[in-house]
């Protein structure tokens, strides 16, 4: 090996750590820049604006204070050790062979504490997952590659009744050409919904697993092909613009696949909705999908389980 001078080893040094450095801030700031656009606080979790949302958000706080005081407690017991117990000249090392009574004690407490967690998590889990009340509004939401449509209850005031082995390039929500309610559903590629009334969501794919994911309304739930993913109910708790974002890595436009949410109060959501329902009264049957590529990735599809 030919000898190194310390000067040139060193400047070589600094200059791989200078790029490294540089590396680093513009990598930080392309993520800063891509990142989603956030209200107040970035480094805190988005807003919350539905109800159960709130149950969410206390079940993460608890879990964030406590872990938060056991690491603050942890590390400081150690780093208190560590100077405590430094070699010193002179000072003989102690030798210390377990604590049955802590042992007890660090043991018995983080079991109750998770026992609680868990006992806590699932009755929130369960209150989530209660069937929808009877006065929700009803939405089809169906994801494809790489996009949303929502489909609303015409003027009858009931979503015509769908079936997702019928899924296909030419009926891409799956219901019945032959029924009345199919020409007077409302198709729309934003979600509009009023604040303070229950909505409820009836999940689809056309094609390959999507995710419907809103991080305002603490929602996460895969779509998934050949299903109705039916549990998926909400009630807002305010007015404002939102996203879906497919959180699921579908194919290479992932990244554009998301839609407007729109929580609008009861008296706007009607001025939306009506002039809809009013011009599909009579409207002849829907129209071709926007996505007929995506023909054979359909055909497999043959279970109607509901979720
Ligand atoms: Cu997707």
């Amino acid at each position: 090996m030919p000898a190194m001078t310390s000067a040139p080893f060193a400047r070589r040094l600094i200059s791989r750590f200078l790029s490294g450095g540089v590396f680093f801030f513009l990598f930080a700031l392309t993520c800063s820049v891509m990142a989603e656009e956030r209200e107040g606080n970035i480094y805190g979790l988005p807003p919350c604006v539905t109800t159960t949302g709130e149950q969410v958000d206390f079940i993460i706080k608890i879990i964030f204070w406590l872990t938060a005081a056991v690491f603050v407690l942890v590390q400081g017991t150690y780093i208190y050790y560590l100077i405590a117990y430094r070699r010193r000249p002179g000072v003989p090392a102690h030798y210390s062979h377990g604590n049955n009574t802590l042992e007890i004690i660090w043991t018995t407490l983080p079991t109750i504490v998770f026992l609680a967690l868990a006992i806590y998590s699932n009755r929130v889990w369960e209150e989530i997952h209660r069937p929808a009340p009877e006065n929700s509004l009803t939405i089809d939401v169906s994801s494809y590659q790489f996009g949303w449509e929502m489909r609303y209850p015409g003027v009858s005031g009931k979503l015509a009744p769908m079936e997702v082995r019928k899924i296909s390039p030419t009926n891409r929500w799956g219901t019945d050409p032959e029924d009345p309610r199919t020409a007077q559903d409302v198709i729309s590629t934003e979600l509009v919904i009023p604040v303070g009334r229950p909505v409820h969501l009836l999940l689809h794919a056309r094609d390959v697993i999507h995710s419907f994911y809103v991080p305002e309304f603490r929602l996460y739930q895969d779509c998934v092909p050949g299903r109705t993913i039916g549990w998926v109910w909400f009630q807002a708790t305010r007015t404002g613009n939102f996203q879906i974002a497919c959180n699921q890595l579908c194919g290479t436009g992932h990244y554009i696949m998301k839609a407007p949410i729109k929580v609008v109060s009861e008296e706007e959501y009607q001025k939306w909705i009506k002039p809809r329902q009013e011009k599909n009264a009579g409207a002849p049957a829907p129209a071709a999908p926007p996505s007929p590529a995506k023909a054979a990735s359909l055909t497999d599809q043959t279970s109607k389980n509901t979720l």
